[in-house]
């Protein structure tokens, strides 16, 4: 008997992102290898883009020793970030449509040029052209929030949401601190080194993985850098802000 189809298994991930009802581990049923996992994650991307949504750019994950220790994971993953997943600065999130959702604070890059394959950091840094203060929003659609390295892949690396600040020419940001505000109490407060030492790396290693992932870092494209703290869980009717004393900050406001 054969297994599920990589398409079979992007509809099923679709659908529990759309339904906002958790499935089981994809590896629950039948190993997933890494190279497939991405096929599954490009698969179910490909029918958001038949619902009319644009990929805008890519996120990275795991890439701070939290990140990997909170999640029980030891490898970096990119996922895919779609217009329809931007929330304007300043504005709401609804969340009812979301399984768990949490939120943590991150460094985001605006590519003036294209960037693929095995770059250095230095390079990396010449295709930027604007850095801002931004968030992420992930919702695993695996129950309990309970995945291996294949399974969060193909999931998109859990991404659900993001916010980016006012952007800015591109500045050094090897060690921006970064604050999580949740209705005006401190909920995280961590340092930009914490991502792989420096976020640049991240756009190096996404430049590295976009190749993974069969896709290329295109000029105009996002990159959300990853996760400066562990994420925390994202409430209802909520002010979240994410502040920078040299990027400014982005904020949303949860219903
Ligand atoms: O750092 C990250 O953005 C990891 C995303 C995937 C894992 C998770 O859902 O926490
Ligand atoms: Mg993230």
């Amino acid at each position: 008997m054969t297994g599920p189809t990589p398409a079979g298994l992007a509809l099923a991930l679709d659908d529990a992102a759309r339904a906002a009802r958790p499935i089981p581990p994809l590896t629950d049923a039948a190993p997933l290898g890494l190279a497939e996992a991405y096929g599954v994650q490009r698969l179910a991307t490909e029918r958001r883009c038949a619902r009319g949504e644009s990929v805008v750019g890519v996120k990275m994950g795991f890439t701070s020793r939290a990140k990997m220790a909170q999640m029980g994971v030891d490898d970096l993953i990119l996922g895919r970030l779609t217009d329809a997943m931007a929330v304007e600065d300043g504005g709401t999130l609804d969340t009812g449509g979301l399984i768990h959702p949490r939120i943590e604070p991150e460094i985001a890059f605006l590519l003036g040029s294209p960037l693929s394959g095995r770059v250095s950091p230095y390079e990396a840094a010449r295709a930027v052209s604007a850095v801002a203060v931004a968030y992420e929003v992930l919702d695993s659609r695996y129950q309990d929030f309970r995945f291996t390295l294949p399974d969060v892949i193909a999931d998109n690396a859990s991404a659900a949401a993001f916010g980016v600040g006012p952007w800015h020419d591109p500045v050094d940001v090897a060690n921006l601190g970064l604050v999580l505000e949740i209705d005006g109490r401190t909920a995280e407060t961590g340092s930009s080194a914490a991502v792989l030492g420096h976020p640049l790396r991240a756009l190096a290693a996404a430049a590295r993985l976009a190749g993974t992932a069969g896709t290329g870092l295109e000029a105009g494209w996002i990159v959300l850098a990853g996760a400066a703290t562990t994420a925390v869980p994202l409430p209802r009717r909520a002010h979240v802000k994410v502040a920078s004393a040299r990027l400014g900050r982005v904020e949303v406001t949860t219903r």
